[in-house]
């Protein structure tokens, strides 16, 4: 292990993850003792406009991956309309390797809560679902507990702090599909139907949650919010660039020393978090990573300097996603990784349309047989060829972040399919694995 040096030490920026470390800060009155439901008082006393100009000014950016400006989003919802308004907040963290959502929601509920009660009086709504991964069993205790410590002291509920604004705060858990987590499949589901994509537009804040306007954000972008409230947008802007403002939790995972969540301003690097983490395991070489989750097409050891922001990954060939950061070293196999991404993929798509539903079907085969020494030259110009018919084409990401993993390690690590196809590379799965595949 490598200690990190002060000046890199200097680069973490606990703002969401300040109150983890505190013991009990999930009970609300540990939580008001830590500025807990300072900012609500705060947003409760100005014009609602006004919180939705302050998130503008701050340049909050949606932590739920596309890094969709929030008052953006937030202006979108139509006034004086005579619709109820909703709030959604999309815990159905499954991405694999993103744990982000999941802790900010165990060690600090309340949070989530404040934001909720925030961002919905924004918006004028007087209902607010919390759509929670079906798996997170203890988060969403956590979660439900705040909520009912929040009615008992007048947060939640009828006449809000004496200021005529109601809202009811509903903690529903899913049922472990990744689907859900798509927003339009989690507002199908949350309906109590078989969660689905729906088509887009209208975007939910014209007609979502029973064809109402409705916001949907991630838990990470409604727990920045009573930051933002107490702190300004200028403070808020003084971390990350000048395009992706604020603190990130990026979650790190793989093989480096100390794995876990790291918050940082928006562009730090890669080469930066490593050495936060203790630099990678002993006697492993950074030989691939993702920035944000599976979805998101893999850099290398030569990427290990981009800047971490919306940005300038997007200009490296990737997408920032959850900053779900899995590093691979040169014991890891490109291939093995993306084929085991695919079957993922292959499982979770929910089969509305053709292109994911036996595209990833077609490549999860296609890899069984390279991976058995069975592959030949022409499966690699397939696997490229259904790619292209995936990718924007399919009927939402799911579709389209399968192809990620695929394209990319085909463009870095191309000799590693190779020397499985010619024989150098032992094969890694047996003969019957292909049958019924
Ligand atoms: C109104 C318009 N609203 C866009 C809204 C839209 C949505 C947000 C972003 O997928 C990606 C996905 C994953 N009028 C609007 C508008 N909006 N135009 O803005 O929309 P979009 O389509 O850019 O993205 P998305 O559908 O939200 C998110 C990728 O992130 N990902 C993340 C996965 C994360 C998890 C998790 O566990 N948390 O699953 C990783 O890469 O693949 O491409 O709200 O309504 N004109
Ligand atoms: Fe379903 Fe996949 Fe099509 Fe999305 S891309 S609608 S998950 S089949």
């Amino acid at each position: 292990m490598t200690e990190p040096s002060r000046e890199v030490l200097e680069k973490l920026t606990p703002v969401l993850t300040k109150r983890w470390l505190s013991p009990d800060a999930w009970k609300i009155d540990v939580y008001e003792r830590l500025d807990g439901y300072a900012a609500l008082r705060k947003a409760l006393a100005v014009h609602p406009d006004d919180l939705i100009q302050l998130m503008k000014d701050s340049g909050l950016r949606g932590r739920g991956g596309a890094g969709f400006p929030t008052g953006l989003k937030w202006g979108f919802i139509p006034q004086g309309d005579g619709k109820p308004h909703y709030l959604v907040v999309n815990a159905d963290e499954g991405e694999p390797g993103t744990c982000k959502d999941l802790p900010l929601m165990t060690y600090d509920p309340h949070s989530l809560v404040e934001g909720c009660i925030i961002a919905s009086y924004a918006i004028r709504a007087n209902r607010a679902y919390i759509y929670i991964r079906g798996e997170a069993v203890h988060a969403a205790r956590r979660l439900r507990n705040a909520v009912r410590e929040a009615y008992v002291k007048g947060y939640l509920g009828k006449n809000i702090l004496g200021t005529g604004f109601d809202l009811e705060l509903v903690v529903h858990s899913g049922a472990g599909a990744y689907i859900c987590g798509e927003e339009t499949a989690l507002l199908d589901s949350l309906e109590g139907f078989r969660g689905q994509p729906r088509l887009r537009p209208p975007f939910p804040a014209v007609a979502g949650l029973y064809a109402s306007p409705t916001v949907v954000n991630n838990v990470g972008t409604i727990s920045s919010v009573p930051y933002i409230v107490l702190g300004g947008a200028e403070w808020w802007k003084s971390m990350g660039t000048e395009k992706s403002s604020g603190p990130m939790i990026y979650s790190l995972s793989g093989r480096i020393t100390n794995p876990g969540q790291y918050e940082c301003g928006l562009g730090i690097t890669l080469r930066e978090l490593i050495e936060l983490a203790g630099g990678m395991k002993e006697g492993h070489q950074l030989k691939f990573w993702t920035p944000g989750g599976s979805s998101t097409p893999l850099l290398t050891a030569e990427h290990i300097d981009v800047p971490m922001d919306f940005e300038s990954v997007a200009a490296a060939g990737s997408i920032l996603g959850t900053t779900a950061v899995q590093i691979f070293s040169d014991q890891d196999c490109p291939v093995y990784a993306t084929y085991r991404w695919l079957e993922f993929y292959h499982h979770e798509s929910c089969g509305k349309c053709t292109p994911c539903r036996e595209g990833n079907y077609w490549m999860v085969r296609t890899y069984r047989r390279i991976l058995a020494g069975q592959g030949t030259h022409e499966d690699l110009d397939t696997l490229l060829d259904t790619c292209d018919n995936i990718l924007g084409r399919s009927f939402c990401g799911l579709g389209d972040g399968a192809t990620s993993s695929v394209t990319s390690s085909l463009q870095y690590f191309k000799q590693d399919y190779l020397d499985y196809i010619e024989g150098r590379t032992a094969p890694r799965l047996s003969e019957k694995t292909l049958v019924g595949a």
